[in-house]
């Protein structure tokens, strides 16, 4: 079967328990839920996953990238938090693997401070969903299922 990742970076296990105004009320129980019901209506199992730590996003993305290679997953959505604007680890990762990344983030970062207008995912990115809440996932993997038909 076909599976999609889902993998979340840094602080994002805080999701719906702090800063609401900024992130909103769900939780990141609630996102995977969301996503999982997406996912089964599409017929893909999903890899959804959060982590703090830089190299394991890395790993994750190579991960999936091997798994695509073989056909056996169709890509990558990838809220990769505070590293999306610091991680050139990230962005060789995903050149590296060859991973289909759909980058996502949850706010409008580009009504938010400069430094967060900076990405080192966008450049090598299938595709960005900005802005549209916990509601950018389920739509991020609808995208995977666009781009990867
Ligand atoms: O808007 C997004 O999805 C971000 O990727 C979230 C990151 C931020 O550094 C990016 O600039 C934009 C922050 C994730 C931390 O999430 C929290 C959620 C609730 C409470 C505290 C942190």
């Amino acid at each position: 079967m076909t599976s999609a990742y889902v993998l979340n970076g840094p602080n994002l296990n805080l999701l719906g328990m702090r800063e609401p105004e900024t992130y909103g009320t769900a939780t990141l129980a609630d996102v995977e839920r969301s996503c999982r019901d997406v996912a089964e209506e599409l017929g893909w199992t999903l890899e959804f996953r959060q982590t703090n730590r830089e190299g394991e996003l890395v790993d994750w993305i190579q991960e999936a990238g091997a798994a695509q290679s073989t056909g056996e997953a169709v890509g990558v959505v990838l809220n990769a938090a505070a590293y999306t604007h610091t991680s050139v680890a990230l962005q060789d990762a995903i050149i590296g693997s060859g991973a289909r990344v759909i980058e996502l983030h949850i706010s409008n970062v580009h009504r938010r401070e400069s430094y967060r207008h900076v990405s080192h995912v966008s450049p090598v990115a299938a595709g960005i969903i900005v802005g549209f809440g916990v509601a950018g996932y389920p739509m991020a993997l609808r995208a995977l299922a666009e781009l990867s038909a």
